[in-house]
């Protein structure tokens, strides 16, 4: 093993809890839900029982109909806000986050985990896709629509900003934030004005029984992690012999897409379900580049967009520097995370990988950094950043 490689696999092995990985133990101390798809990829690495240990619990964390929390709370560990009482639950909170679990699963049968350990992932995958089609589609555009920022894993991404002033920040109750304690600058993470917004959403949803409350926003990288994990669960039912229409739906997906495309933009845009396109220029429109079926024009104009826009010293940023919401150290409003650079890396002409792996040699495992200086910053020992960099590094 590389220096690089030992010191991701360090962080792994710290922040294990023993059925899960915690994002950072300081700032996110429970289980969410694409973090731990991506540390399952990571621990396939090191360990292929652990892999398969974190998709079961991910999994296992479900509700009855599909939906993976995107917090599953560790009864142990105390320090997040908002906790299951505020969620209005006992355990988990009650959104979801970008399904990528079907693309780990596939990623860890490539990486030599037995099919027959995976057999029985395949049934509660397709049922947590089936969530998206049932409760995340407002307008039944085949597309999903997050029912609050938090459900994108996107948190404070400029896109929220018109949306989220539909919601009156007066109605929350008083909370005290926990996040701002373990970062270095709260200039790093959201501000208070939108945290009072996203716990009045969370309040609403309970009130409906956990509908979809007052916020539905169609997301091209949502509805593009959701074709890619079903197109990725249909290689892996191929494998073992199951039938499955996961490949038909990924196609259906990839065609819906086409209502968020900007012929003038050459990107997917967001698009308020209850009002219109909204016009930053980030990163998730760019994102469906990495999709299979996706037509040769609309890859190279998403590739050549992010040629002209992205490329940062340090890439890729999560808005694009000439947008006037460009903000290079707040969170996803302009700092580089891994877990894009992972998801879009094959599909496009920037050396990814490459400037990835000198960033993490120079600014360690960062949740995040600033695309034009390299700086790392949010949380230190961050899960997904060690995880994937073993996945790049072998
Ligand atoms: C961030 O989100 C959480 C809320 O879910 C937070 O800010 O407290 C996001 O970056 C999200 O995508 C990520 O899954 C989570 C844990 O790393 O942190």
């Amino acid at each position: 093993m590389t220096d690089l490689a030992e010191r991701a696999a360090r962080i792994l092995r710290d922040n294990d809890r023993g059925e899960h990985t915690v994002p950072s133990p300081k700032l996110y101390p429970h289980q969410w839900a694409w973090d731990s798809a991506f540390a399952a990829i990571g621990w396939a690495h090191l360990d292929k029982g652990r892999a398969l240990t974190e998709l079961k619990r991910l999994l296992a964390s479900a509700w009855p109909d599909g939906r993976v929390p995107h917090i599953a709370f560790d009864p142990n560990a105390a320090g997040y806000w908002p906790d299951p009482a505020f969620w209005g639950t006992t355990d988990s909170s009650s959104i979801t986050q970008p399904p990528v679990w079907g693309t780990a699963a596939w990623r860890l049968y490539e990486l030599g985990v037995d099919g027959e350990d995976l057999r029985p992932l395949v049934e509660p995958i397709e049922r947590s896709h089936a969530f998206f089609a049932a409760a995340r589609d407002a307008n039944d555009w085949g597309l999903v629509a997050v029912v609050h920022p938090w459900e994108s894993g996107l948190d404070n991404c400029p896109v929220w900003d018109v949306p989220l002033e539909r919601i009156d920040p007066a109605q929350a109750p008083h909370f005290v934030r926990r996040d701002v304690a373990h970062v270095a600058d709260p200039a790093e993470r959201p501000t208070d004005d939108h945290y009072k917004r996203y716990a009045v959403i969370v309040k609403a949803i309970a009130a409906e029984d956990f509908g979809p409350g007052p916020f539905a926003v169609y997301d091209p990288l949502m509805s593009a992690c959701l074709a890619r994990s079903e197109r990725d669960l249909a290689r892996l039912c191929d494998a073992l012999s199951i039938e499955t229409n996961a490949g038909a739906r990924a196609a259906r997906i990839t065609d819906a897409l086409e209502r968020l495309w900007d012929e003038d933009l050459g990107r997917y845009q967001y698009v308020d379900a209850h009002g219109g396109p909204l016009a930053p220029d980030v990163i998730g429109g760019y994102v469906p580049v990495m999709l299979e079926g996706l037509s040769k024009a609309r890859r190279d104009r998403l590739r050549a967009g992010l040629a002209a826009r992205f490329d940062t010293p340090y890439p890729v940023p999560s808005t694009a520097p000439i947008d006037p919401a460009f903000d290079p150290r707040r969170y996803w409003r302009g700092p580089t995370w891994l877990n894009i650079d992972w998801l879009i890396a094959p599909h496009v002409d920037l050396p990814l990988v490459d400037r990835a792996l000198a960033l993490v040699e120079e600014s360690g495992f960062r949740e995040y950094y600033h695309p034009l200086t390299g700086e790392g910053l949010g949380a230190d020992q961050f899960t997904w950043s060690a995880a994937l960099v073993l996945d790049w590094l072998a």
